[in-house]
């Protein structure tokens, strides 16, 4: 039987394919796959035990935490403390960074997470995904700092999301392109499904949530209203990876855009936006807020928002000029 090419293989290849590639990535990339097939096995047995449902806290953003938001965020930090790669992570679910500690030994790499992007939508069954973004470090002390953290896009080393829906697959790119790896549960390894993957310059999806119309801008009404009467037709799950993972594979444009109420929109810049226009951009496609690439956008705080047009680059393009000639006429 043909196994395939696993997440471990590939890696090592792509290690010799570019020979500046850090091998940190390896250890890195092999422990993140080992929590997303421990979150996998949690996610697809959720409606049997009792990790659903309200954990009784709110996060920092005064959103209830998921029983399964707080496992997924523990998995992650226990399963990537011990690498020696890591000198600090950050995560939706923690007000603050989070430092290595002194037990382990600290690397040149920090670590954001989204650990359970959509975790509302577990309960009916839904597509929900864990988002992650690495950064070399720029202190060198002993503990890393905020700093580490506060770096724009285009610095990423690493980016990738973990979706578990009809299948687990891992998505991530190290700025060689955007490769996809499908969790065979039989054998518990990641193996090769979509190398190379290009997003279709143009497509007729657009994903954005309608009910907030009476609060968008007009570059925003006007430019849903072109897509409306062109051959467009609309996708809308509600669980950004799961929307973002469509469009990726079939082509297609994500809008979360700011309104009246909330002028930045819902989407964190730090672990949403950046990683997935990190990914987006690698595979030949495009993501800004609506004015400037996301990847240029220098972060202020931790868990800020931003708002996000991602997708096919013909679309994200077209959506833009509403935005800007509309919306922010010079
Ligand atoms: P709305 C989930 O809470 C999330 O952060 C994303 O996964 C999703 O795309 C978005 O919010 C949905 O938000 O306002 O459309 O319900």
């Amino acid at each position: 039987m043909e196994l395939g090419t696993t997440l471990t293989r590939f890696i090592i290849a792509q290690q010799r394919k570019y020979p500046g590639a850090s091998g940190d990535f390896s250890g890195l990339l092999a422990e993140i796959a080992t929590a997303g097939k421990v979150i996998s096995h949690e996610v697809n047995k959720a409606g049997l035990i009792d990790i659903l449902g309200y954990k009784g806290k709110k996060n920092i953003h005064g959103e209830e935490v998921q029983k399964l938001d707080d496992f997924t965020n523990k998995v992650f930090m226990k399963t990537l403390s011990h690498t020696g790669h890591l000198a600090g992570i950050a995560s939706e679910e923690m007000d603050d960074i989070y430092q290595i500690p002194e037990e382990f030994p600290r690397g040149k790499y920090v670590f954001l997470m989204d650990p359970l992007d959509g975790s509302s939508n577990i309960d009916v069954n839904i597509s929900v995904g864990s988002i992650f973004s690495i950064y070399r470090r720029k202190s060198s002390g002993p503990l890393a700092t905020m700093a580490d953290f506060l770096q724009p896009g285009r610095n990423q080393v690493c980016a990738g999301y973990l979706i578990y829906g009809s299948s687990t697959m891992l998505v991530y790119t190290t700025g060689h392109g955007v490769h996809g790896f499908t969790l065979d549960p039989g054998i518990g390894e990641f193996l090769l499904s979509h190398e190379a993957i290009q997003i279709p310059s143009q497509a007729t999806i657009y994903s954005i949530n309608e009910s907030y119309a009476s609060e968008w801008s007009d570059g925003v009404q006007q430019y849903i209203e072109y897509a409306k009467k062109g051959d467009k037709t609309a996708r809308y799950v509600g669980s950004l990876v799961a929307d973002f993972h469509r469009n990726l594979l079939k082509g297609g444009i994500y809008i979360y855009p700011g309104d009246k109420k909330n002028p930045k929109g819902k989407l964190r810049l730090l672990y949403e936006a950046a990683p997935l226009a990190f990914i987006a951009e690698q595979a030949k496609g495009r993501a800004s807020d609506g004015l400037s690439s996301m990847m240029d956008i220098v972060p202020e705080s931790l868990h800020q928002r931003v708002p996000l047009v991602i997708g096919s680059p013909e679309d994200v393009i077209q959506a833009e000029k509403y935005m800007s000639k509309i919306d922010n006429p010079s």
